[in-house]
């Protein structure tokens, strides 16, 4: 008898997967269908939370699953390494962000291989190598190339305390996703990818997705907000001059009593320049900077704005209408101008009624048009379609569709990220780095203060170079890409991540692509994933690629919490992963964490549960320990079989069928542990009676190993060895259930027809009545007796008769 030592256990195992080399496969070899399996790479923090044990059990789980049912599973990790933390580590501690980085790497894939997870080292990789960034480089200058990255002046989101510009999604309820601090507007120069080039796209491949959940679709579909209605032009009176408002509601048109331009708009300056209205226009453009998009979009905005002396000459009906400008416009959105309804839309009802403008109601409660002309008495529905009509024919309006999507703001004044490869020469403009010289490395002569603008502009030997073009001396671009950049390719690099020639091989891409299954955080259900989707559209856009999405198939996992909330060091609630593997082992961990909740549920850490998973697998190593010469030494033969021995295998394949469907059809890892917990309950029983049956207990055994193998790799790997096997538990391939044990032993039924024996069949014991009536309805001679008849009922006395009335 030996007890179970988890932890000699775990490293023996882990040692031997490495000398092995366990995990490596080849993403070139063709024989064996593919399986890419990925979960969301972290940031290399340093140190791996519940969250991490978690989205990567999970992961592995189905890695070592797939690969037991035949598949060669691609399952690799890597860092997302560059990012604020390195370089405000730099700031504080005075540590070089690569150093800090790599050390983080190296600790936290220590941390990894303790909890036993399958990846393939060989495929690693890391964003902040120059090895991955010379590429995300080259995919810069490929965009830039085709007019998906560009240069433009506008207002952004400023975090005046990262003193960096933040991307819309990063700013959270006004403030900055990062250190709170108010975000501010503020006009730069800055580089954009051409997110809405594929608006459409983007949309239309969400229908494809049926592998992803719908909330997170849903997320993705608001986030694009596509919306049909009309471009109508407003003559503004006496001038030539024109301004084309966006309407979803062009059937409200004959009640426009107002126009509203966004007070950044370059034509209110226009419009003001040299009148009395110049000055108080310009007082409130400066009010409107100090206010976030998402302060000015929020339905209980106090709505605020100014008369700007001019007017607007409606296009259905002539009429003249004031221009206003107010803080719930927005300058790019739509045209960046609002016609007025009040009478139908409520920001501008508010307005109108803080400012006394009119109100012209145009649809009456039935939905019928009125005060609308020759439209009157038309449901507005049609006077939709209609009004655009006559505006088309006129040449005042146009059928258009909006996105709320922008474009992605993709330049940071930050020194750890990948650098931007461009140079300014001042007779040539913005001149593309040649490829040759890629990657433009980040330099290690900088400050790190904190302060001022990006520590890149402190480097002497970056900023001064030579124009690739005309060879004169020219200035690079300070500035470094949004880290959402090196994350929105990861998967592609995987598949070829030695390849010194290009970002992958697009052959190798293809063959791996789409990932078949995506596991991470709902947190990115918007960004990170619609950025990746984009890379993938515009990659093929390019050439690049032959599929159109990345991830097939996707699960988002719910949050580890502690007592109902978020572990978190504010409320410090956290509990260690190192304690827990240190405690109870690696195993352990995994198979609670598993074990505690379907993963796309969140989960409450318990500590009782923990225990009991640890209970457990003490109990099954008991189970083994004590049955392994039986499983050994028998030869496998049945030979005739009891019915207690019938029972035990009835159990044995019951579990095997649950859990296979329960692996591979969804993620019921629960149900699954749930299953084999039953199985063992089963077998103790079984072990204790005296005539049993030892090709019984081996059969028994070897299919408690297997299932447990990829919930609780090590475990797995040592009791397979103490069974006497040879080998890895994960280079069997996953049993098949024997459809034979899983009926029970027959008995014999009478058949009646209209209550006299017509017959008698053998059917299983256990068997519902519908069963029982469909076996009736199919023997031969039961059906050449009722055929031609009207059958009124079928009366099934389970285990006893089956009586058909016919007429
Ligand atoms: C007249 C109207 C009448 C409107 C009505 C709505 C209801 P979605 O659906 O989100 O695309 N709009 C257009 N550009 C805007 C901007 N830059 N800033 C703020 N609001 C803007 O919204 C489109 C509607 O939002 C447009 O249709 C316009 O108001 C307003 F009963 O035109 B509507
Ligand atoms: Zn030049």
């Amino acid at each position: 008898m030996s007890v179970y030592d988890f932890k000699a256990i775990e490293k023996k195992w882990q040692d031997t997967w490495r000398e092995k080399g366990q995990y490596k496969m080849d993403t070139r070899q063709t024989e064996k269908p593919n399986y890419y399996t990925l979960e969301m790479f972290p940031y290399p923090s340093g140190k791996i939370h519940m969250g991490h044990v978690r989205n990567y059990s999970i992961g592995d789980v189905v890695a070592r699953f797939k690969k037991m049912e035949g598949y060669n599973v691609l399952h690799p990790m890597g860092w997302d390494s560059f990012g604020l933390p390195a370089e405000n580590a730099a700031i504080k501690n005075g540590i070089h962000p690569h150093k800090w980085t790599m050390s983080n790497i190296e600790d936290m894939k220590q941390q990894f291989n303790l909890l036993g997870l399958s990846y393939d080292w060989d495929k690693e990789v890391a964003t902040s190598t120059p090895e991955y960034y010379k590429f995300t480089q080259e995919i810069f200058l490929k965009f830039l190339e085709a007019g998906l990255a560009y240069k433009k002046k506008s207002y952004v989101n400023w975090c005046p305390s990262c003193e960096t510009v933040l991307a819309n999604e990063q700013v959270v309820q006004g403030e900055c996703e990062r250190c709170g601090a108010t975000v501010i507007k503020k006009d730069l120069e800055q580089w954009y990818f051409k997110t809405t080039a594929f608006a459409e796209e983007l949309l239309n491949g969400l229908d494809t997705l049926d592998g992803w959940p719908e909330k997170v679709k849903t997320m993705q579909r608001n986030w694009i907000g596509k919306s049909t209605g009309a471009n109508l032009t407003f003559q503004i009176d006496g001038s030539d001059e024109t301004i084309t408002v966006y309407t979803t509601r062009p059937d409200t048109a004959y009640g426009v009593t107002f126009m509203v331009l966004a007070p950044e708009s370059e034509l209110v300056k226009e419009l003001v320049a040299g009148t009395e209205y110049e000055a108080p226009v310009d007082e409130f453009l400066l009010k409107m900077h100090k206010m976030t998009e998402i302060e000015r979009t929020a339905t209980d905005l106090e709505k605020e704005g100014m008369f700007i002396g001019k007017y607007v000459i409606n296009p259905v009906n002539g009429r003249k209408v004031p221009i206003w400008i107010a803080n719930y416009v927005l300058a790019d959105y739509g045209t960046g101008a609002v016609m007025a309804v009040p009478a139908h839309d409520e920001r501008d009802e508010d307005f109108a009624k803080k400012y006394n403008l009119e109100i012209i109601p145009v649809i009456d409660e039935d939905g019928i048009m009125i005060n609308s002309e020759e439209f009157n008495g038309m449901p507005s529905k049609e006077a939709f379609d209609k009004i655009i009509d006559k505006m088309e024919e006129e040449g005042k309006g146009k059928r258009t569709v909006n996105y709320r999507l922008r474009d992605w703001l993709v330049s940071r004044q930050r020194y750890w990220g990948c650098p931007i490869p461009v140079v300014y020469c001042d007779d040539c403009g913005i001149v593309p780095e040649k490829k040759e010289n890629l990657p433009v490395l980040l330099p290690t002569d900088v400050e790190f203060t904190g302060k001022g603008e990006s520590p890149l502009t402190t480097s002497k030997t970056f900023c001064e170079t030579v124009c690739p073009k005309c060879g004169k001396p020219a200035r690079r671009e300070v500035d470094t890409m949004d880290t959402f950049v090196d994350s929105s390719w990861y998967f592609l690099r995987y598949t070829d991540n030695k390849n010194t020639e290009k970002p992958f091989d697009s052959e190798i891409a293809n063959r791996w692509h789409p990932v078949d299954q995506y596991i991470g955080g709902v947190e990115h259900a918007i960004m990170h994933l619609l950025y990746a989707r984009w890379f993938v559209k515009a990659f093929k856009s390019l050439g690049m690629v032959d599929f159109d999405e990345p991830f097939k198939n996707l699960l988002t996992q719910g949050m580890v919490l502690k007592e109902g909330s978020k572990m978190s060091k504010s409320k410090g609630n956290i509990v260690s992963p190192l304690k827990i593997i240190e405690e109870y082992g690696a195993d352990t961990a995994r198979l609670f964490i598993l074990f505690a909740a379907p993963p796309e549920r969140d989960l409450d850490w318990s500590d009782q549960g923990v225990e009991g998973c640890f209970k457990f697998l003490n109990r099954v190593y008991r189970l083994v320990d004590e049955l392994a010469d039986v499983a050994k030494s028998s030869n496998g033969e049945f030979g005739k079989l009891t019915s207690a021995d019938k029972d035990m295998r009835f159990a044995i394949h019951t579990s095997l069928k649950k859990v296979t469907g329960d692996l591979s059809e969804k993620f019921g890892f629960n149900t699954s542990i749930a299953s084999l917990m039953e199985l063992i309950n089963e077998m103790y029983k079984y072990k204790e009676l005296e005539n049993r049956n030892d090709a019984v207990i081996k059969e028994g055994i070897e299919t408690i190993v297997t299932i447990l193998a990829p919930f609780a790799p090590h475990l797995g790997e040592e009791l397979w060895q103490m069974i006497g096997k040879e080998g890895s538990v994960f280079d069997i391939s996953w049993p098949k259930y024997d459809e034979k044990a899983l009926v029970k032993d027959e008995i014999e039924v009478v058949v009646q027809i209209n209550g006299k024996v017509k017959g008698r069949m053998n059917i299983p014991a256990e068997i519902s009545r519908e069963d029982m009536q469909a076996a009736a309805m199919e023997d031969e001679k039961i059906k050449a007796l009722v055929e031609g008849k009207e059958i009124v009922k079928v009366i099934a006395v389970p285990k006893k008769l089956i009586n058909i009335v016919v007429k």
